[in-house]
């Protein structure tokens, strides 16, 4: 493992990065950033990118890798364009989707921020094939953002995480539907911390969770304001697999901050806001897809073994 300042390095910056930027594009787009992530069951590495034109509002659009890192093809026009005359909660575009496959429903679950006249929801679509989209309508009602299903029903129900915002804190919540349509049994799941730390007052779910065998492990941002700007970092907690709402082990540190240049100068400077992730075949590579300053994609890898062994080196109960 390599350090930094002493500190060990989790995951590691692909020399190629960024991976992606607006000049990859079949047509005009001002940004490409904080893109979900899956693999096909062929193998190939979807994206599915927030892109964000010159008005500021965004659309997604999805990008195929035969390899993950480079060749990409992106789609010749938009994949998923709001539709605010049916759905007038994405009246100012859709932004940060990050996609689960839900195995009961042979399909991939696509949450992500609808910017509706009453701030920033949350909606969740789902797709086969990344073409066509049913959508499921807004899910949580404003300000909640940074959503992501589980990828199987706990004690029957789907559950769904997300981040209200909330003048006490920002904090992690998770809630549960027997049909993705109706939620409810909202419980409390990771909160902000408060004070000096990196992940005070605004916290929230950056990738989807990772199953593994000791949990869920989730990689979530915490937001520090300071007198230059936000600055967005990565921590993890782990969460019980029966019993998601139950954090197990929370780490101190933060693991992965804005450094490198592209994450620290775009149109949202100090960002790493990662939405998506895949594993190898090895079941321990992971791949971290993000977004850098609001700007570009780039890609870290990380083990997760050594994910679980800094949380238990570094963590404490929570
Ligand atoms: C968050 C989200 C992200 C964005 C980040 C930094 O609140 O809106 O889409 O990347 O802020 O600007």
């Amino acid at each position: 493992m390599t350090r930094h300042r002493g500190y060990a390095e989790l995951l590691h910056r692909h020399a190629s990065n960024p991976i992606l930027t607006a000049g990859d594009w079949p047509y005009p787009v001002h940004t490409v950033f904080n893109p979900g992530a899956t693999l096909l069951p062929d193998g190939t590495t979807l994206l599915l990118c927030r892109v964000e034109d010159r008005r500021g509002h965004s659309h997604l659009c999805a990008a195929r890798s035969a390899n993950g890192v480079d060749g990409w093809v992106v789609d010749d026009e938009p994949t998923m364009l709001p539709d605010p005359v049916e759905y007038p909660e994405e009246l100012w575009g859709i932004e940060d989707p990050r996609i689960t496959f839900v195995e009961e429903l042979g399909k991939y679950a696509v949450a992500y921020t609808a910017f509706s006249r009453g701030g920033p929801g949350v909606a969740l679509a789902l797709t086969e094939d990344f073409r066509s989209f049913q959508r499921c309508g807004l899910v949580m009602q404003p300000d909640d953002k940074d959503a992501a299903l589980l990828p199987r029903r706990i004690d029957g129900n789907f559950a769904l995480i997300h981040r209200p915002m909330h003048e006490l804190g920002t904090h992690i919540w998770i809630s549960v539907s027997p049909d993705l349509r109706n939620w409810g049994g909202h419980r409390l799941m990771l909160q902000a911390r408060r004070g000096a730390w990196w992940d005070a007052n605004k916290v929230g779910l950056s990738p989807p969770l990772i199953a593994t065998e000791q949990g869920w492990l989730m990689i979530y941002h915490g937001v520090r304001h300071t007198a230059a700007g936000a600055l967005y970092r990565l921590g993890l907690a782990l969460f019980a697999l029966d019993k998601p709402a139950v954090c197990l082990a929370r780490g101190d540190s933060w693991m992965f901050g804005p450094e490198a240049s592209y994450e620290c100068n775009g149109d949202v400077g100090k960002v790493a806001f990662p939405c998506g992730y895949t594993i190898g075949a090895d079941g321990d590579t992971i791949r971290i897809y993000y977004g850098a300053a609001d700007t570009c994609v780039a890609l870290a890898t990380g083990s997760l073994r050594e994910l679980l062994a800094w949380l238990t080196r570094n963590g404490q109960a929570c």
